[in-house]
């Protein structure tokens, strides 16, 4: 199947950590079938961060994103499947939970847009620099999933 190791990285922010959704976000992904190729908890160096959301440095919120996302342990994971960058975000939901679905991640478990639970890359390059960023190549397993018939063609 092509793109069927596309690969996308997910993580918990602090406000998830602290309200015990990781469990519930990971059963999300595997539940979908898609499939766990990397996972780590840590306190988010703010050089990494920086690098991570390279992008927003500009913006007003910045600083205290910065804060916030340094304030206590994240979980860092990368998800593997056909699809999986744009699926992810489809799953994740609008940026704003206030305008995130129902259904959604961000729809069900968040108020605020500082306060959102969890970081999906979104574009597949912005994904490949993401994962380089956060994970060394060892730390990402190359696996089969014994039901990939079950959910792939
Ligand atoms: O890819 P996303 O996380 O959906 O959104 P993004 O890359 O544009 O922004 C990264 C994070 O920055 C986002 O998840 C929450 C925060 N953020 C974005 N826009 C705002 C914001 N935080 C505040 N307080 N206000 C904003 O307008």
């Amino acid at each position: 199947i092509p793109g069927v190791r596309e690969r996308t990285l997910i993580a918990v922010k602090p406000d998830g950590v602290q309200r015990h959704l990781v469990g519930q976000i990971m059963q999300r992904f595997e539940l979908k079938g898609f499939q766990l190729v990397g996972l780590k908890m840590l306190q988010a160096p703010e050089e990494l961060l920086s690098q991570h959301y390279q992008d927003l440095r500009r913006k007003p919120f910045y600083p205290s994103l910065l804060q916030y996302m340094t304030s206590g342990p994240i979980v860092v994971m990368v998800w593997e499947g056909h699809n999986v960058v744009r699926t992810s975000r489809i799953m994740v939901g609008d940026t704003n939970p206030a305008e995130a679905q129902a259904g959604t991640i961000r729809g069900d478990f968040s108020i605020h847009i500082s306060r959102n639970v969890i970081h999906a890359s979104d574009s597949v390059e912005g994904a490949k620099r993401e994962i380089q960023l956060w994970f060394h190549g060892k730390e990402l397993i190359d696996w089969t999933c014994c039901n990939h018939s079950s959910i792939y063609q």
